[in-house]
Parts: C-alpha cells; structure tokens; sequence
C-alpha cells in the first residue's frame, strides 16, 4: 500500500471519511479568493477538534506530507490553498467554528480558530460586548485566518489589529503536539512570547486551533461621515483633525479615490455613491467616531470638527449618517471597493504601509511612474489611511486583456511600486501576509539578518518544512 494511501486511511480514521475530501469539485479549497493560482491537493481534511488535529498532523508528519491550514480561504497572497502537486493536505479549519466562552468580568471571548468572524462580532454583540476586528471579508474569514495574517480591517486606527486583539492561543505544532496557551492573562512575562510568534506566520508554524481575544464595551454612540476632500493633502490633514477633535474616539477613518468609488457605482448600480458629480474631489473619506458620551456631547465634537474641517478647506462637501442603518450604507460602500474590482477583473495589488505624512508624496511620485510607464493602466487607490495602509491597486486598461497585463507587465508595476516604497521606508506588506505571491518581493526587500533569523525559527520549530512549505520563506 503507498504511503498516500495509508495516510489516506489514516485521515480517515482521525476526522471520519466523510471530512476526507480527495474528488468532486474542491475548487473552495483550492482556488485562491483572486483567482491567481489552481492548486491540487492530496486531500482536503475537515477535523471537528484540536485532538483530531493533533492526529492529522501527526499523521501527514510521520508520512512526510506537507499541510495547508486553511480558515475562510479569503487570503490576498495565495497562502491557503495547495500547490499544483497533488501532494498537500489542505487541513480546513471550518468544523472548528464554536465561541467556546465568553468571561464579561475578564473582557475575553475565547472561540474555536474556524470560528466565522462575523459570527464572533454578532455573538458578542449580542452579550453586550464588542469584538472590533472588522473588515469587507468578515462574513467569510475566519479568526484562524485573522490571527495567521495578523489581519488588520477598518477599525484599526483605535483597536489595533489581530495581533493587539489576542490574549493567547492554542496551537498544533508541526509535531501534532497541542500547545496550550489560553491564559487571557493580560500580563504573563514567563520567556518567549510563542502567541506573537504564531500570529502572522501564516501556517508555516504551527496549526492555530484555538484564541482567546479581547473583548470592548459597546459605544453607546457611533457618528459617520462621508466627505468629499480635495486632495489626499487635505485627507491627511482632517485625520490630523479628527485626531485632535475625537481623540480616543476616532474609531476608523479610510479614504477612497474617485476611480475605485466609480467601480461600485459600475458593478453595484443599486449601491447610491454620495457626492460623485463634483468636479473637484478626486478623494472621499468614510471617518467613523464612537464612544460612551451621550449622542448630543458627541454630535457636538463631531460637528465641530467638521466645521473646522470646511473652514480649513480640507473637506469640501459631506453626507453625516442619521441613523444605524445610514452608517451601514456608507461603510457598505467602501467595503464594496475589493469586490467591485474583482468583477472588474483580474488586478495588482500593493497592500502598502508608508507613514502617513508622507502618503500624498508616495502617490504623487508613484502615481506619475506608472502612469508613464503603462500609459491607459487604471489605479485603484484607497484604504485605511488612518493607519497609513494603502491598497494601491493597478487594473489593466479599460478593454485591455487583464490575464496578458499581468502576465507581462505585473513585476515591472511591482518593481516600480515596491521601489517607491522602499524610497519612503514603507511595508511590502501592511496587513495581507506574504503567502506565496509575496514571498520573491519579501526575499529582496526585507533585511538578511531578518530572513535569517525568520529561517532560524522555522528551522527550530519545523524542520522537515511540512506545514505550508513555500510561504513566507522560499524553501
Ligand atoms: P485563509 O485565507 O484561509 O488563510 C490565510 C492564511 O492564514 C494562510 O496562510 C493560511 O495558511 C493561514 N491560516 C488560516 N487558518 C489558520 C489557522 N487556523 N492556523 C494557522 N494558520 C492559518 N485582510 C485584512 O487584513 N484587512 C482587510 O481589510 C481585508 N479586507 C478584505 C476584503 C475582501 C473582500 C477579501 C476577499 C479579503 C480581505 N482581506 C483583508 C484578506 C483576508 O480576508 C484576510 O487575510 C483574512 O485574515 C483571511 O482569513 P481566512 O480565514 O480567509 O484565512
Ligand atoms: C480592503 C481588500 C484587498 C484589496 O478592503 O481593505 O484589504 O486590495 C482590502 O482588494
Ligand atoms: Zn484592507
């Protein structure tokens, strides 16, 4: 009997035949969200628990087969999904989807890493907490992913990211043994922090089965506004203003170029964009300010800070939110950016962080490159401003062959962008991971002292390369 075969068996007897997937149409597992690459993979393995797990990985270790952990398969960078070999395992974290406790008087919600983050939020939320982690893919990523890519979202800007949000994990080391590490301590000083290690690392670590997250009151008022803006000078400058005006309350502040705006108004006709004939505004910003004050202290502040905004000239014309449902609308309609390009079609994406008072300079200069360079290439820039993160995307020509454009023209639109970046002391990556789509761009811009000591930790910690080989780091 092959190896595989035996393995196969093997699976089966850990997760039940029936969560042993080897044919019929597994392309939710193994095509990427961006329709970048088609793996093909030895089987996708559904466990129901860390123990089961624990055994598949054993299992795929002992039999030298490598392992994809995959969570909502939602990734930017081609990292959950198999290589074209036929010889991985995606283990699919999707059984694993239970909020196993809440503890009010900690302020932690403890979940399975399957767990759907929108179902987190909702499961909160409905216990009187917040779980702020929020971005366009909650309805389908999961915590598992979130805490792999040290995802990063809309709220940022006052919560932090995935990382800031964790207060332990639980964690099967490519080993299959389980590490136990949800404490919910917030202190615990007790030698390396292996939470940190595995945040981030992107399955090439070890399997996250487990998390325990931190919890918020929820804001007793939220205030929303959609502005037209100028510029991106003038972006900057009223983030310098809400900061000042809203202080802790700032809760998410993005902005939108007008080309990506008129993209949801082009594949989304039923989604209304406010303030789209003026002439004059090639930026809009979605800003966001909640807090425990009551709704008339806070409209006040908010108010306020628009009228000095308008004073300064740094917004030019804006749609407040009168209700939950308006606010919704508006965030609907910066969430509804990635899609809108992904019915465009295929397309570059730089998922960039540079610091913010030197964004409007990085565009400008970049924005000219590539404009000369790959005259009628269409840029799609917006993003989380408010944490200095850009998706500073390239769409082919209108009526151009996307597929040939990034077949030809992709690594010279890297180069110049990722140069650029450099130039301004940026990230490569500011919140999507590097998978595998990143891992050549990481190999050149990252320091060699860094990869060395990258290499170092997954050497120590995965030494037959088995749990997803290739990401991150070249072999
Ligand atoms: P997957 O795609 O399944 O996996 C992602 C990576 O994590 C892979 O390397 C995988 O191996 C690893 N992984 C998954 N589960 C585990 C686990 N349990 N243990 C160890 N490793 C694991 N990202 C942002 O940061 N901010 C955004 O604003 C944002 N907006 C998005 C909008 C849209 C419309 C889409 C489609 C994606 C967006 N993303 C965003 C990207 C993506 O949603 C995030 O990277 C998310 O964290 C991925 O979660 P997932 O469960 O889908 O992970
Ligand atoms: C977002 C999605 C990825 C992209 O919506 O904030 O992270 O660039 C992005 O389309
Ligand atoms: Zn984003």
């Amino acid at each position: 009997m092959s190896t595989h075969t035996e393995l196969l068996e093997q699976l089966r007897a850990a997760v039940g035949t029936a969560n042993v997937l080897t044919d019929g149409n597994l392309s939710a597992y193994e095509q990427d969200w961006r329709k970048r690459e088609r793996g093909k993979s030895l089987a996708v393995v559904r466990p129901a628990n860390t123990a089961a797990v624990a055994a598949v990985v054993r299992a795929c270790a002992a039999a030298g087969v490598s392992i994809v952990p995959q969570g909502g398969n939602t990734g930017m960078v081609v990292g959950s999904t198999p290589d074209a070999s036929g010889t991985q395992v995606v283990l699919s974290l999707q059984r694993m989807n239970q909020v196993r406790a809440l503890d009010a008087a900690n302020l932690t919600v403890t979940v399975d890493a399957g767990c759907v983050l929108q179902v987190i939020q909702e499961t909160c939320e409905k216990t009187g907490f917040l779980f702020p982690l929020s971005m366009a893919s909650e309805g389908s990523c999961t915590i598992g992913g979130n805490l792999g890519t040290n995802a990063g979202g809309t709220q940022v800007v006052r919560y932090g990211n995935a990382r800031e949000l964790c207060l332990g994990l639980e964690v099967v080391t490519p080993q299959g043994e389980i590490w136990d590490g949800l404490s919910g301590l917030r202190k615990d000083n007790t030698g390396y922090d292996l939470r940190h290690l595995m945040i981030g690392s992107e399955g090439t670590l070890g399997v996250i089965t487990g998390a325990i997250m931190k919890l918020y009151p929820l804001p007793a008022t939220q205030l929303t506004v959609f502005a037209a803006v100028p510029s991106l000078e003038a972006a900057v400058q009223l983030l310098g203003l809400a900061h000042q005006h809203l202080s802790a309350g700032l809760t998410g502040f993005e902005v939108m170029g007008k080309f990506a705006l008129s993209l949801v108004s082009k594949h989304f006709a039923q989604t209304r964009v406010p303030l789209q004939d003026r002439a004059d505004t090639p930026y809009y910003v979605v800003l966001e300010n909640s807090d425990q004050e009551s709704e008339a202290h806070a409209r006040e502040r908010f108010e306020r800070l628009l009228e000095v905004a308008m004073e300064r000239g740094c917004v030019l014309d804006a749609v407040v939110a009168e209700s939950i449902n308006q606010a919704r609308a508006l965030w609907h309609i910066r969430e509804s950016i990635p899609l809108a390009q992904a019915q465009e079609g295929l397309n570059i994406k730089h998922d960039i962080s540079i610091a913010v008072s030197r964004i409007p300079e990085f565009v400008l200069l970049t924005d000219a490159l590539l404009v000369q360079a790959f005259p009628g290439a269409r840029l799609v820039n917006y993003g989380h401003l408010g944490d200095g993160n850009l998706h500073y995307n390239v769409q082919a020509p209108a009526g151009a062959d996307a597929e040939a454009f990034l077949r030809d023209d992709e690594k010279s639109v890297n180069t110049i962008v990722y140069d650029m970046v450099d130039r301004f002391n940026g990230s490569i990556s500011a919140e999507h991971g590097v998978g595998s789509l990143k891992r050549e761009k990481l190999a050149q811009h990252k320091s060699p002292v860094a990869l060395g000591m990258m290499r170092a930790i997954k050497q120590a910690l995965d030494p037959q390369n088995t749990m997803n080989p290739g990401r991150v780091l070249q072999h």
